[in-house]
């Protein structure tokens, strides 16, 4: 028998980007392991990730190219060859091409983190052939844009210093789901005395494994910060070399958080005065004694109207008590902005044909754009839509909106996938993806501070192929002859870092491919002495550039679109506030279809009050129907006071068509859109529950 071991990385949208190990036996993967020397997996890896050989060898994978044969959106097709499907995707588009190719539109995410299946040959097509570029926004804009105003770079905490912190603060973030390796790190803080705190309206796997939990309503946290800084200036626990050095408009900072006395905060958040001192307390009095906190702030607070604020809010507390000095304290939200990447050698944007005319489409409001049709103001409608590393009609909000636009049968959808997902069942051509397993990719980490290569452990399964073959063979079909289009993966992953760079120079690609990973030079502390990569240089509590876009150059704080203190009228119609944040077993709606992962979470739940249960006549396990005006679906009731009174929690994504009634929660979710960056506010809406026989 023929066995080796394959150096790979896991491809999936998660802060820990772990480095694998697969076990291949004659040609078969048979085993997927964390690498044990890899400090940041630590040979570990999450439920889903060990169970990819049954998601590579799925019985349900795409293995050669389709066409659609019933109607859009029913999931009939026929197979084809590559020949035929190339021919026939070439022939659609043309046309639009010379008429005005922004009517084609590329829709790709996640699926892959990878920047070679990502975005490489792909986007140097649409780019060459004039395509509309997709605004990517559906999960981390809001925040980035908040965190860029405040402090520039996404850079943060070193993940690998969380264990010496004496105060870590999770907030927005249920890490034992979405950062299993930030988890144990806070495990070994914890047994070192660290004390954790919660901040989250629902009691989480993980937030009930903190010392405390504050469970705010959705939506406030740029208020409860804005009470944060009242105190610290008020009981001067404040680091004021620090801030004299390093920061920007303390002075009408202090003015602005004048008002947000905390008896105020207590009410907009829905808490007690004593959280919201005590907060300030334990943050403020342990830089006081010169202990290092730590602020994990995850996702789950930005996806409301407010979410750029409210981080950017978080942003200003490390430079007020002087965290950033200790390597284990200050902010961590994403280290993606520690990679030098060559993002322009692999996406081309130089190729988009000059004199043009270009245009932006956000992805969070996709149903609203592809059921627009043309005008002065949008441009033409979109009439070819390219879909990969994505499943929208699971994902993005209002999906009765989403659907429809997909349904429309003047609409050609190409879907490029691993499985016939909810989104494929509209495609008109539907083509076999290849798996991390099966093709070869360079990945950057926003957990990490690695960059990292994933070498190919098997051949591709049936027919399927790279994203990077599909866009090579669409390329020559369409008569494109730049030798960009010839490049093989390896020499794209090859251009994927800058090695001259001071962060990046003790390596190259050859390196990486043998050995896996190298993590980036930088200094531990990154802010210890300023270094912010704001326009002043400093950390900005004020930001000319923000009132230049229209905003508050001060924090402050923006209420949710959807809650009974912001829109009592609605209230009286929808009086509970739902989330819908990631299962467990699930990443995003990937891994919904691996049976073992979706035996574990069972079906769609939705976990309610005991009061808000007993008013509606809900017992635990009953069928109830969670609805407003957008849409509605069904699920099966848990009566917990893991939420509290006034908010329900169902835990997503599920596939549309793997439940009951072949909905999610994205039916009740809305298009309304962040304060900044255009996010989606997948957090921020009102509905009704009732019981359904
Ligand atoms: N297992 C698993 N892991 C994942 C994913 C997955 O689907 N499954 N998805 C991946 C992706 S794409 C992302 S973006 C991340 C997301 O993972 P996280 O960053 O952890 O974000 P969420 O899970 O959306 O929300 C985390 C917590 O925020 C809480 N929350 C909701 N609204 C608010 C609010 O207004 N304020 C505060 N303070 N908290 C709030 C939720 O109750 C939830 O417990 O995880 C990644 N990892
Ligand atoms: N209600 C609600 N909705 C949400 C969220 C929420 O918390 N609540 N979270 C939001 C967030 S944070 C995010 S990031 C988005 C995520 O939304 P998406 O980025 O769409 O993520 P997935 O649902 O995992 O779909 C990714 C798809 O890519 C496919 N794929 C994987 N690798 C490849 C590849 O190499 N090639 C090709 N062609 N395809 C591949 C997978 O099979 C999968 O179907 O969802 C958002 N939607
Ligand atoms: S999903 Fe996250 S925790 Fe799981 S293997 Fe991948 S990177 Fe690691
Ligand atoms: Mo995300």
């Amino acid at each position: 028998m023929n066995v080796s071991l394959v150096r790979a990385v896991c491809p999936h949208d998660c802060p820990d980007t772990c480095a694998l190990h697969v076990t291949v036996k004659d040609g078969i993967a048979t085993e997927v392991k964390g690498d044990p020397d890899h400090p940041a997996t630590a040979g570990v890896l999450c439920t889903k990730v060990s169970r990819y050989t049954e998601r590579t060898y799925h019985p349900d994978r795409l293995l050669y190219p389709q066409k659609r044969v019933g109607n859009k959106g029913e999931g009939k097709f026929e197979r084809i060859s590559w020949d035929e499907a190339i021919a026939t995707i070439a022939s659609r588009l043309k046309p639009l091409v010379a008429k005005n190719p922004l009517a084609i539109l590329p829709y790709n995410y996640a699926g892959t983190m990878g920047l070679v299946q990502g975005d490489s040959m792909s986007a140097r097509f649409f780019h060459r052939i004039g395509a509309s570029f997709l605004d990517k926004t559906i999960c981390a804009t809001a925040g980035a844009t908040g965190y860029q105003y405040t402090l520039g770079a996404r850079i943060g905490t070193d993940v690998e210093q969380t264990q010496n912190a004496r105060l870590i603060i999770i907030w927005g973030g249920n890490p034992i789901a979405s950062n299993l390796h930030f988890w144990t790190r806070v495990q070994e803080a914890k047994r070192h005395g660290a004390k954790i705190i919660a901040i989250d309206p629902y009691r989480s796997l993980s937030a009930e494994k903190c010392h405390q939990h504050i469970a705010l309503l959705p939506g406030t946290d740029a208020a409860l910060v804005l009470g944060l800084m009242h105190i610290l200036i008020r009981d001067n626990l404040l680091d004021h070399d620090y801030i004299a050095e390093y920061t920007l408009g303390f002075e009408a900072l202090k003015a602005q958080v004048q008002a947000w006395h905390p008896q105020r905060v207590a009410d907009v958040c829905g808490i007690s005065v004593d959280e919201v001192e005590g907060l300030a307390r334990d943050y403020g009095e342990g830089a006081q004694r010169g202990e290092a906190s730590l602020i994990r702030m995850n996702y789950g607070l930005q996806r409301v109207h407010g979410g750029g604020m409210a981080v950017r809010n978080i942003c200003c507390l490390p430079a007020l008590v002087g965290a950033w000095r200790h390597a284990a304290g200050g902010v961590l939200l994403s280290s993606s902005g520690s990679f030098v990447k060559n993002s322009d050698l692999l996406e081309r944007p130089d190729l988009f044909p000059t004199g043009l005319p270009q245009r932006t489409i956000n992805m969070s409001n996709i149903g609203e754009n592809l059921l627009r049709t043309s005008s002065e103001e949008f441009g033409p409608q979109v009439e070819a839509i390219f879909v990969y590393n994505s499943n929208p009609v699971a994902i993005a909000p209002q999906s009765q909106s989403v659907a429809q636009g997909f349904a429309r049968e003047d609409l050609f959808a190409v879907v490029l996938e691993h499985f016939q997902t909810d989104t494929a069942d509209y495609a008109d051509i539907l083509l076999p993806a290849t798996t991390q397993l099966e093709h070869l990719d360079a990945h950057s980490a926003y957990g990490h501070r690695y960059m990292m290569a994933n070498n190919a452990a098997i051949a591709p399964l049936g027919e399927s192929k790279p994203n990077t073959e599909v866009f090579r063979l669409l390329a020559q079909a369409m008569g494109l002859t730049e030798p960009c289009f010839q490049e093989s993966d390896d020499m794209i992953a090859a251009q994927a870092f800058n090695y001259d760079h001071e962060r990046s120079r003790h390596t190259d690609w050859a390196q990486l491919k043998s050995q896996g990973w190298s993590k980036l030079k930088m200094p531990d502390a990154v802010h210890a002495r300023g270094g912010f990569t704001t326009p002043s240089g400093k950390c900005e509590f004020y930001s000319a550039q923000m009132k230049d876009d229209g905003l508050d150059p001060l924090p402050t704080y923006i209420p949710p679109y959807e809650s009974v203190a912001s829109n009592p009228v609605l209230a009286t119609k929808y009086p509970l506030a739902m989330i819908s944040p990631p299962a467990r077993n699930f990443l995003n709606s990937t891994f919904v279809n691996v049976k073992s992962l979706r035996d574990t979470e069972g079906e769609p739940h939705l976990d309610l009050h005991p009061d808000d249960a007993q008013l509606r006549g809900i017992a635990v396990g009953d069928r109830v129907r969670i609805f407003n005006d957008r849409g509605s679906f069904v699920a099966k009731a848990r009566v917990t006071d893991k939420t509290r009174s006034g908010l329900v929690v169902g835990l997503s994504i599920w596939w549309k068509k793997l439940s009951s009634d072949h909905k999610n929660a994205n039916e009740v979710t809305s298009q309304a859109l962040t304060d900044m960056g255009g996010g989606p506010t997948f957090y921020d809406l009102l509905v009704q529950v009732e019981r359904v026989e």
